[in-house]
């Protein structure tokens, strides 16, 4: 993980999850490092073939997480990027998209992974998006952070 405060995740026991992808399609290039960055991060962690949605945009990412997680998923990783434009567009795409998948992951009780980029400029998403010249790469990290709250809460008793 990176960010101030941040935690180093460390995975332990079974990956044996059903773990699903969920990924819009705006703003193309960073999309495609956050989607590898997820797709590597269930891979070293040995998570066996990931089901992978493409939504059109940001906005679709909650009903897709919703669906995933009805059908039995035990984790799912939500991947988009928004940028801010001239107009409040933008505080209602991010407040709906948080709060909807906020909800399926409560209302499921299933960690939902949050790798949605939401970015003044698109200089910060590419920064984030896990591409050659990032500093971050936040698909890497919202996969991680899914399964290692999926597997941790499969080991309570
Ligand atoms: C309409 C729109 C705009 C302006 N910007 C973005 C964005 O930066 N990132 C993103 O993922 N989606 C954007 N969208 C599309 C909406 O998320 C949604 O797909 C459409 O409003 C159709 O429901």
């Amino acid at each position: 993980m990176s960010g101030k405060g941040a935690p180093e995740l460390t995975v332990t026991g079974d990956t044996d999850l059903r773990v699903a992808v969920v990924a819009a399609q705006w703003h193309q290039t960073v999309m495609d490092g956050l989607l590898s960055g997820a797709l590597r991060a269930l891979k070293e962690l040995g998570v066996p073939e990931p089901a992978v949605v493409r939504v059109p945009g940001s906005f679709e990412l909650p009903f897709a997480a919703e669906s995933l997680a009805k059908s039995g998923y035990d984790a799912v990783v939500a991947l988009g990027v928004v940028i801010r434009g001239g107009t409040p567009h933008f505080d209602y795409v991010c407040q709906g998209v948080t709060q909807g998948l906020t909800q399926v992951s409560v209302g499921h009780a299933i960690p939902v992974g949050f790798g949605v980029l939401t970015c003044d400029t698109e200089e910060q998403a590419v920064d984030r998006a896990g591409l050659p010249g990032s500093t971050e790469d936040k698909g890497h990290e919202a996969a991680t952070a899914a399964v290692a709250a999926a597997t941790t809460l499969r080991a309570v008793p």
